[in-house]
């Protein structure tokens, strides 16, 4: 696809290493006899934007042009990972990028490497973003991201004796290739001071500090390219100049203070996931991104249209959780205060204009701030929610609600008077709200939102998760995406369902030889980073078991590590085999994940991995039968070498506590079979992938949730299974600590007095399925056309076909294939 812009030369004319070697000499600055792997990285990296830049410019002029939807994405965290590979492989230069760097005597892999992850997020919030911006831009969707340009995104995990330690990130530090700085582009944000009113009731508010955003847009072109949004990422900025005052009175460094003081609100991300913390400089953070971008839109808004009546048919936003839940009473000050509507008419284009997406149902993971601190930053805003709230409450009334149930799901308790509770002020202002599973969603209207459900029953709507497959299968699999597109073409990559075509060749032999030579291939590559980032060696022919994901305690690693304890054990009882007549299929257990950093238990989760994998690693009697790897710094890059190179995918959360997952999906697309929980998406992975493909143990969500009410104590499964005995008595003897019995005592109550998230009821299951699966991988034909129909079935949970469900379902916002 050809853009033509005015007055730019037809880049396409000049070969594309022309451009790359012009921009390492005028815009990098060096020559090549003195350029580095980073030098080159830029080079390329700018070449490419270049030609994104056409399509960006020709995308925007479009979307105007037409006059076409707007889709606002406003997420706290994008967690995107690099960008050189994923922009080439959209705009079709790899190829020619690949060779041009091989003529030049580079390795490819170091040149396209030569760049830092930007992870401004968490994990799967974040990530989910993250495909969801590829994925609007490949459907056509006119959709724009907004967040934070965090200077240091989540921190960088060492292990210091086995125990997590954070340093800072710094991913800025060589500069970021993909960025255009937009310094005109510039909005004041308020906090604290005071309100008043004139006779005819207009508010005025008046912050008594501000702070700028600047905005810094990225391009993120969709497949081929042709379409190019937008990702904005606001940085904070002190207000006007320095004071001159304070300047000339000498007092230079209280004005600097002061800069460093604004600049402080984009510094950094906050590491804690699913337990928020209520601290002041986080609430500034929301209400700093999420004013400047209802700013930015009204603004673009109005080089359109002269009034905001119907701003919902314009204009739809959508809320990544309620980190942007402020936008619901800023959106009305907006409408009331600055454009003179009524609160009852700024409330219903409000809730014409506003969605919301749920992402956990923890009870802890939802947001809540004390009145008092919100009051003392955002004065205007907390009179605007006891409107809606008095308005909530006639409404309410209306529908018959009893007085008690209202005063629980009002933004703020008439009579309790703590805290402004987030959830419920985004479901009440927003016209959809959503939950990303269908399991999830469910609970959504039996659980925390209950009530609200009842008052607005077609408010709550479930969109299941997806993943890009250019990121996640095409470029991180390589040999998978060579070996499909060789079989069907490469329709898939934009219509994923297309894999189904591959379904009949699950049993054809040349097939899956070809399946298993790449499998094995990954899983090389896979064995040379653990190599060099731990020292440890794989054995290729042992089960890659992999478990990738935040540590937390719903997600139960710690069952896992069990697991691998209770495999030591019968391997050190019967090292041949002999007396379960069978020999031990050798296993290799991968975990890598991010603790938050204020998370004790989860920490002692990451120690014991460390502390096993010490012991069973080293075991003359175990040797290659059982090898325990704990990757530090989990990363987007680290998961596109894990996910293709690992044969099994742990999804083990206790049932109901997982919302989606995402992972899980990444996983089953490149061939590995799933041990899992009838938790989150893992559910509709069943239906798709079909009961024989997919490894269900465990409790379900209705016998968890009836276990953690009553109370239920673990002490009987205890007490009836030797296997858990040892493991309990090795963690409080010392076997795994160096003979420090105080160690894991903490672990021990938890699981073996509470067991909230029930690891002991589960374990039996587990672990049965676990050698079940041994079993099936020594039977390799079998264990392939299973993997084979996994990559086969999972088309569906593309993020494409999640984008434009929601496009069509709560957006009504056109895209490519919209009416067909
Ligand atoms: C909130 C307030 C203050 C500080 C931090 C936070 C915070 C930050 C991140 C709260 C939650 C998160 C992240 C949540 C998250 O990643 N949830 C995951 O979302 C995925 C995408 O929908 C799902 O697949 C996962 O199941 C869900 O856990």
């Amino acid at each position: 696809i050809k853009h033509k812009i005015d007055d730019a030369k037809d880049l396409h004319d000049e070969p594309f290493g022309d451009v790359v070697l012009r921009h390492l000499i005028y815009s990098v600055g060096k020559d090549k006899t003195h350029a580095e792997a980073r030098d080159w990285n830029v080079a390329v990296s700018l070449a490419v934007r270049d030609r994104m830049v056409e399509g960006w410019i020709d995308t925007t002029r479009h979307v105007y042009a037409r006059q076409q939807k707007r889709v606002y994405y406003l997420s706290m965290e994008f967690m995107i990972g690099r960008m050189l590979e994923d922009n080439l492989t959209n705009l079709g230069l790899l190829s020619e990028a690949k060779e041009f760097i091989a003529s030049q005597g580079l390795d490819v892999e170091t040149v396209l490497h030569a760049e830092q992850d930007a992870a401004l997020g968490n994990g799967g919030l974040g990530r989910l973003a993250a495909c969801f911006m590829d994925s609007m831009a490949t459907t056509g969707v006119a959709g724009m991201g907004y967040g934070i340009r965090y200077q240091h995104g989540i921190f960088r995990q060492t292990l210091e004796d086995g125990w997590q330690m954070e340093e800072p990130e710094d991913w800025l530090f060589e500069g970021n290739s993909w960025e255009f700085r937009r310094p005109e582009v510039v909005y004041e944000i308020g906090f604290g001071g005071h309100v008043t009113h004139d006779a005819d009731g207009k508010a005025t508010w008046t912050p008594a500090e501000s702070v700028q955003a600047v905005a810094f847009d990225m391009p993120i072109a969709g497949w081929e390219g042709d379409h190019v949004n937008t990702l904005r990422l606001w940085s904070a900025r002190q207000s006007g100049m320095m004071n001159l005052d304070t300047f000339n009175d000498g007092d230079f460094m209280a004005a600097a203070r002061q800069q460093v003081l604004a600049e402080t609100i984009s510094k950094v991300l906050y590491p804690g996931d699913h337990t928020p913390q209520g601290r002041e400089l986080r609430l500034k953070q929301e209400v700093f991104f999420t004013s400047a971008s209802l700013q930015d839109m009204l603004r673009r808004f109005f080089t359109n249209y002269d009034n905001l009546d119907n701003l919902g048919d314009h204009v739809a936003v959508q809320l990544n959780d309620t980190h942007p839940a402020i936008a619901v009473p800023e959106l009305i000050r907006i409408l009331m205060d600055l454009h003179g509507y009524t609160f009852e008419r700024a409330l219903e284009i409000t809730r014409e204009t506003l969605h919301y997406t749920n992402h956990t149902l923890l009870p802890e993971a939802l947001e809540k701030w004390p009145k008092d601190l919100f009051e003392h930053i955002l004065p205007r805003h907390l009179q605007i929610i006891n409107m809606i709230d008095g308005h909530f409450y006639q409404e309410a009334m209306a529908k018959g609600l009893d007085h008690h149930i209202i005063a629980g799901i009002q933004v703020i308790h008439p009579h309790q008077q703590d805290w402004v509770r987030m959830g419920n002020l985004a479901f009440i202002g927003s016209r959809k709200v959503n939950g990303v599973s269908a399991l999830h969603t469910e609970l959504m209207k039996q659980t925390v939102f209950h009530d609200l459900h009842t008052m607005y029953p077609d408010k709550i709507i479930n969109q299941t998760n997806g993943v890009t497959p250019r990121r996640w299968l095409l470029e991180c699999n390589p040999g998978l995406a060579g070996l499909i597109t060789e079989q069907i073409g490469d329709g898939w990559i934009d219509d994923l369902e297309q894999l189904q075509k591959i379904a009949p060749l699950a049993t054809d032999a040349a097939f899956q030889k070809a399946y298993r030579a790449v499998k094995s291939a990954n899983k090389q590559r896979l064995a040379d980073m653990v190599q060099e980032r731990t020292g440890i060696t794989l054995n290729t022919d042992a089960i890659f078991d992999t478990q990738i994901k935040r540590i937390h305690e719903y997600k139960r690693q710690h069952m896992n590590i069990m697991e691998a304890i209770a495999l030591y054990n019968a391997i050190k009882a019967d090292p041949e085999g002999t007396k379960r007549g069978a020999a031990w299929q050798p296993r290799v257990k991968i975990f890598a994940g991010k603790a938050a950093p204020s998370y004790f238990f989860a920490k002692l989760i990451i120690k014991l991995i460390n502390d096993v994998a010490a012991v069973v690693n080293n075991d003359p009697d175990i040797g290659d039968k059982l090898k325990v790897v704990f990757l530090p710094n989990y990363n987007v890059s680290m998961a596109e070498v894990l996910i293709p190179g690992s044969d099994l995918s742990e999804q083990i959360s206790t049932a109901g506590f997982e919302a989606s997952g995402t992972g899980n999906m990444k996983f089953a697309l490149n061939g590995a079979l799933t041990i899992g929980t009838l938790d989150g998406a893992n559910v509709e992975m069943l239906d798709h992938v079909g009961e024989d493909n997919i490894f269900i143990f465990g409790l379900k969500a209705d016998e968890v949730a009836e276990r953690q009410h009553r109370r239920a104590r673990p002490s009987e499964v205890i007490k009836n299974s030797p296997m858990l005995q040892q493991i309990m008595s090795q963690l409080s003897d010392g076997t795994f600590s160096d003979g420090e019995t105080e160690r894991y005592r903490d672990f021990l109550t938890n699981v073996g007095d509470h067991d909230y998230f029930q690891v002991i009821p589960d374990f039996q299951a587990y672990w049965d399925m676990q050698r079940q699966l041994d079993g099936l991988y020594q039977n390799a034909e079998a264990w392939f056309e299973k993997a084979i129909l996994n990559t086969a079935r999972m088309g569906w949970f593309s993020s494409d076909r999640t984008i434009r469900s929601y496009a069509d379902q709560i957006w009504r916002a056109p895209h490519k294939m919209s009416g067909t």
